[in-house]
């Protein structure tokens, strides 16, 4: 009776955490970019990577200077499904070649059509390892009007904090951008959830 308890609540713990993901971008190639304020120089790095056969790799040189922003952006017409409304996070896995600087993905703005934006601040990164950050759509700050997830245009991701000098000779990596959605108890764990109460009530009798 034990096993077939521990069997049914595991089988309802691993349909509960089963989630959707919907890829905005691998990152492998650089056809989806629209590099704009470009002063840090950006390639496809095929040996450091989480996924896919590369990265995208923005090398900051030293006469960068003070007060750089480095913007990419994707548009509706180019990769990613324009309603969001039925995703609840972006995800995405970035790297810093040393903590000494700024450089680092500092903050992803969401447009929608109308031109409304939102935006979410990442946190100083603390370690040079690759580091998963999923971000529910719901903790970006819109900055007027709330913008509609239903109708996406545009992504940016901004590099480096903005009015801040640029300390030279780093590196920051991207990959595997996606959209997630929430997970949700299915019917089979709903039954598993049922099940163990059955066995509960009849152990007790
Ligand atoms: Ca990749």
């Amino acid at each position: 009776m034990k096993k077939i308890l521990l069997v049914t609540t595991l089988a309802a713990a691993g349909l509960c955490t089963r989630s959707q993901a919907l890829q905005v971008d691998s990152f492998d190639n650089l056809s989806n970019l629209a590099w704009t304020d470009q002063q840090g120089q950006m390639s496809v790095d095929t040996a450091v990577k989480v996924e896919g056969t590369g990265s995208m790799r923005v090398d900051f040189p030293t006469a960068a200077g003070a007060g750089g922003a480095w913007w990419d952006d994707w548009t509706t017409s180019k990769d990613f499904n324009a309603n969001w409304s039925s995703f609840s996070s972006l995800s995405l896995w970035t790297k810093v070649s040393d903590l000494a600087g700024t450089e680092r993905i500092d903050q992803i703005t969401i447009w929608d059509i109308p031109g409304h934006a939102t935006r979410y601040n990442l946190t100083q990164p603390t370690t040079t390892a690759w580091t998963q950050f999923n971000i529910p759509l719901s903790s970006f700050i819109a900055d007027n009007v709330a913008v509609d997830f239903t109708q996406v245009k545009a992504l940016q991701i901004k590099f480096t904090t903005w009015d801040t000098a640029v300390t030279g000779s780093s590196s920051v990596w991207l990959d595997n951008m996606q959209l997630n959605t929430v997970p949700e108890p299915s019917a089979f764990a709903l039954l598993g959830v049922g099940l163990t109460a059955l066995l509960k009530f009849r152990k007790k009798q």
